[in-house]
């Protein structure tokens, strides 16, 4: 995000947050944000602080924050004003790290053989086949007890589950561990499809030189890849102008991926909580490059305790500026863009494995950070501040866990790794 503009909306949010109105913002920030800066900087009693002088507290904190929006190229600047002014914290403040949080559970037990999960452009050109085969199987078996039922398939009835779940595991300490138990039992399922290997995961880095167009990432090939991008003219969202409620940023939805393997694919479920049979959208944003680049994920890197870690992934609506997580939805577009129905697309698997990759990078690089885990359950009340016995719930999709089941990922019954 140009500077400029980030004062410009920080002035903005800081008029906003004054009045108590939602904001609105430039068109090209997602409904998703809209929506969601909303919540967070509404002065909602229940977001807010129970001092006094706590709302005066957090428009300063805004505006401080927003103003320093960080550029990761700032990042000495950034780091050291994160703790401090981050408008998170006064939303959902981390608990300040206590031992009793970072028990380690009794020992579990190592895994004597890990399922690699790779990088999509490293699998030869059969191991693509034969992950995407696995999602048309997924897509033509029958769902066995969705939460909606115009949920059909098996894919489908995950992304109602998504849909169903999404304001509870967002915005939260559970973020991180909630995607990590949902993507394994997807991955689970793929393999009752035939498929051998890991999950794939999608390092966006690789696609976002400076000489490279976001939109011909090896990613969006339509023999090798996942399709490209929606064409003009193809879709027509349910309604003109979908309630906030939906979250949708109608600019997002360019229109139908017309090539490659999900073509002619037709989704049940989405955009938004809408209900109704449509075709996987697109709409790629080549600012995505900004969000998905090495020195961004090198800034996250720094993060130094994991309420930090876990805001710096996540991204909008807690942070001023995109990041890795919220980048990748906005970056793809279309159905994926959208913060309940995105699984909708098959590239939301790939794109979560890889926040799920740097998460465990992130607690390899200190042993205490194996079992770190902090922050709210939720942005609304009752909430509790997450512990390692905290339910990671999955419903029919398979296995629930408990957060410390799944910290450690070369442990039973986890056992994948990355590569
Ligand atoms: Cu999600």
């Amino acid at each position: 995000m140009a500077p400029a503009f980030t004062l410009v909306l920080a002035l903005f949010t800081l008029v906003n947050v004054a009045v108590g109105t939602p904001l609105a913002l430039a068109q090209n920030i997602t409904a998703v944000t809209k929506t969601n800066i909303a919540v967070a900087s509404s002065p909602s009693p229940s977001l807010s602080s129970p001092s006094s002088s706590a709302s005066v507290q957090k428009k300063v904190t805004v505006l401080t924050k927003l103003a320093a929006a960080p550029p990761p190229s700032a990042v000495p600047v950034q780091k050291k004003v994160t703790v401090a002014t981050n408008p998170a914290v006064v939303v959902s403040p981390s608990p300040s790290p206590s031992t009793s949080l970072f028990k380690v559970p009794a020992q579990r037990k190592q895994c004597e053989k890990l399922v690699e999960r790779r990088e999509w452009r490293t699998l030869s050109r059969e191991e693509k086949a034969s992950y995407i085969d696995a999602i048309k199987c997924l897509q033509s078996r029958p769902a066995v007890k969705p939460v909606i039922k115009a949920a059909r398939s098996r894919y489908d009835e995950f992304q109602a589950f998504h849909i169903n779940q999404a304001d509870a595991v967002h915005v939260a300490g559970e973020f991180l561990p909630w995607h990590r138990q949902y993507v394994k039992n997807y991955e689970a399922e793929l393999h009752k499809c035939g498929y051998k290997g890991g999950n794939p995961y999608w390092d966006w880095t690789l696609d976002t030189h400076s000489d490279q167009t976001f939109a011909k990432s090896p990613i969006f090939d339509p023999e090798t890849g996942f399709g490209g991008d929606g064409q003009l003219f193809t879709y027509k969202l349910p309604a003109p102008v979908p309630p906030a409620a939906m979250r949708i940023d109608p600019v997002a939805f360019r229109g139908c991926v017309m090539d490659g393997p999900f073509a002619n694919h037709t989704i049940p479920l989405g955009p938004g909580k809408y209900i109704g049979d449509h075709c996987l959208t697109r709409g790629i944003k080549e600012e995505a490059k900004e969000f998905l680049n090495t020195p961004m994920v090198d800034y996250i890197m720094t993060q130094t305790n994991f309420g930090d870690f876990r805001i710096q992934v996540e991204g909008l609506p807690i942070t001023p500026g995109h990041r890795v997580h919220d980048g990748g939805h906005y970056g793809v577009g279309g159905e994926m863009s959208n913060f309940y129905s995105s699984p909708g697309d098959p590239l939301f698997y790939l794109h979560h494995s890889n926040l799920d990759r740097m998460w465990w990078n992130w607690q390899q690089m200190k042993p205490e950070r194996l079992y770190e885990i902090t922050g709210r359950s939720a942005t609304v009340p009752p909430f509790k501040n997450v512990t390692l016995d905290y339910p990671l719930i999955m419903s029919t999709l398979g296995p629930s866990a408990v957060i410390g089941d799944v910290m450690d990922i070369h442990s039973e019954p986890n056992c994948y790794t990355y590569i």
